[in-house]
């Protein structure tokens, strides 16, 4: 078993893999996110926080802050997560019904550690994702209260579609403040040790207001997306 999952986990995962695959798939299907609540091991979530502590000078050169992507993550545990065998197959098993697959190129861990002035560039800053599959694994999070970084979505929202078109028409429907409103979504305080699941490409969301004096810490793990597969030349006919 990967020394990132906690205990907890490798009865359920080694007995009965198939009905974890479909928890989680039944989570984001249903509600439109799936958790797992406290996935990693904690002597390795106590790893990613020194991880943070190190990255976090790395964001903000220059007076801006930098999300860190790819290579940026080289040698730290949430590469390890990304790239592990476990959850390349975990993501192919959820999406499987979807007649979707993603390889090893198609995965695109990115860190956003928000904190100070520099950090309120993405609040607020709802959008889609590219992704079939985003997992947030969330590191540092500021306690419970007012502007405390919710996460915000709108689960759901439409399928996975390859055409251009339709996506601008979506992009633009959304920017509508009258139609979000009327929209269902929620907010949820995000929990370090959780893994969070969604369909990205098919949900809309971000992060809510944060108070500057916080540190907020989340990975996104990004799996493939409609378009990615379009730039590959594979036309995909999605089954559901
Ligand atoms: O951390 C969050 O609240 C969400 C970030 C996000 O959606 C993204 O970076 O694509
Ligand atoms: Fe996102």
């Amino acid at each position: 078993m990967e020394r990132f999952i906690s205990p907890r986990y490798e009865q359920e995962i080694l007995t009965d893999y198939p009905a974890f695959v479909r928890r989680i798939r039944a989570g984001m299907d249903d509600t439109g996110m799936a958790v797992l609540e406290d996935f990693l091991h904690p002597a390795f979530l106590d790893e990613l926080r020194s991880s943070v502590e190190r990255l976090t000078p790395q964001c903000y050169q220059n007076g801006k802050r930098k999300p860190l992507i790819g290579k940026d993550l080289a040698d730290t545990g949430f590469y390890e997560v990304a790239f592990s065998d476990f959850m390349i197959r975990l993501a192919n098993d959820i999406l499987e019904v979807f007649n979707v697959q993603v390889q090893g190129s198609d995965i695109h861990p990115a860190m956003n550690i928000l904190v100070g002035d520099q950090g309120q560039d993405t609040v607020k800053g709802w959008h889609f994702d590219a992704t079939y599959l985003t997992i947030a694994m969330p590191v540092v999070m500021p306690a419970a209260g007012e502007r405390d970084g919710k996460f915000r979505i709108w689960p759901n929202v439409r399928r996975f579609s390859q055409s251009p078109l339709q996506n601008r028409l979506y992009c633009n429907l959304a920017r509508i403040d009258a139609l979000r409103r009327m929209v269902r979504n929620y907010a949820v305080n995000f929990v370090p040790g959780n893994l969070y699941f969604f369909y990205g490409f098919r949900s809309y969301h971000g992060t809510d207001e944060l108070d500057n004096t916080q540190l907020r810490a989340n990975c996104l793990i990004n799996f493939g997306g409609p378009f990615f597969d379009r730039e590959k030349g594979r036309v995909i006919k999605y089954a559901r």
